[in-house]
């Protein structure tokens, strides 16, 4: 039996693990997952993952949460190019450094992509000014210091050639720059960069993983059918759960 990756692009690490797999050409049974219909929540990928969150990893009776993980045993299993994931103990160090780093620095960027999207289309308003300043604040921070630490003078965050870091880094950055956010203003380096990922992994490949957050007449209906959700909003130094109940008419929000 084949391997089984339960998804949904609309999440960066989804993305990651789905873009890994096709540019790998690991044959894999694409599980199709709706987190925000509450999906994680079924009985049936309870069995696969108790934690309820996507992506998830079937490989006959063994199963596997966390993107990270899911990366280094694709990687691993299907002895794919070095340069993913270094046999060279320092090199891999490099990008499990990354890999730790960006869970509680760059992943808080997810902040704004409900006060920017989720709110305006649920309670009829637009996002709440102070708080997304709040939140691109929160994010400058992580950003110079993956330009500065992780990047430096190198085309990938570890070397010359792409890895498991770059792939990571720029599935979560791109939730922001498929709504309209310029997060890179200033920071060309990180534009080229991002450039060479898409070129690495490929344009067709990447726009396509990518194809549900660019278009964003397909956010607006996603999010449209969703039902009553809880939304835990976190920035460094900040957290809120925010109750989203579209009803019948305008959406409820309580802060
Ligand atoms: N640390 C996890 C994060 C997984 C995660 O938070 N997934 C979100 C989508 S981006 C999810 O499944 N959320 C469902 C929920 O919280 O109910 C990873 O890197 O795989």
């Amino acid at each position: 039996m084949g391997i089984e990756l339960y998804l949904d692009l609309l999440s960066p690490p989804c993305r990651s693990v789905y873009i890994f797999a096709k540019k790998n050409n690991i044959t894999f049974t694409f599980k199709q997952m709706e987190v925000l219909k509450g999906q994680q929540h079924s009985d049936g990928f309870g069995k696969v993952n108790v934690l309820r969150k996507v992506p998830a990893l079937k490989d006959g009776g063994f199963t596997l949460a966390e993107s990270p993980a899911i990366l280094a045993y694709l990687s691993q299993k299907y002895k794919t190019p070095d340069h993913w994931y270094p046999l060279d103990m320092k090199k891999r160090a490099r990008v499990d450094e990354y890999l730790s780093w960006q869970h509680s620095s760059i992943r808080p960027i997810y902040t704004l992509f409900p006060i920017q999207v989720v709110f305006p289309l649920y309670v009829d308003q637009t996002a709440p000014e102070e708080k997304l300043q709040e939140a691109l604040e929160d994010l400058a921070i992580p950003l110079k210091q993956l330009e500065e630490k992780f990047l430096q003078d190198k085309p990938f965050l570890v070397g010359n050639k792409i890895s498991l870091a770059d792939l990571v880094a720029v599935t979560d950055l791109m939730q922001l720059i498929a709504i309209g956010y310029n997060i890179f203003e200033d920071m060309p380096k990180l534009v080229e960069w991002r450039s060479r990922v898409e070129k690495a992994v490929g344009k067709e490949l990447f726009q396509e993983a990518h194809k549900v957050i660019l278009n964003f007449q397909d956010l607006n209906n996603i999010f449209l059918h969703a039902p009553k959700m809880t939304l835990q909003i976190s920035t460094p130094g900040h957290h809120q759960a925010v109750v989203i109940d579209p009803g019948d008419g305008p959406g409820v929000y309580q802060g």
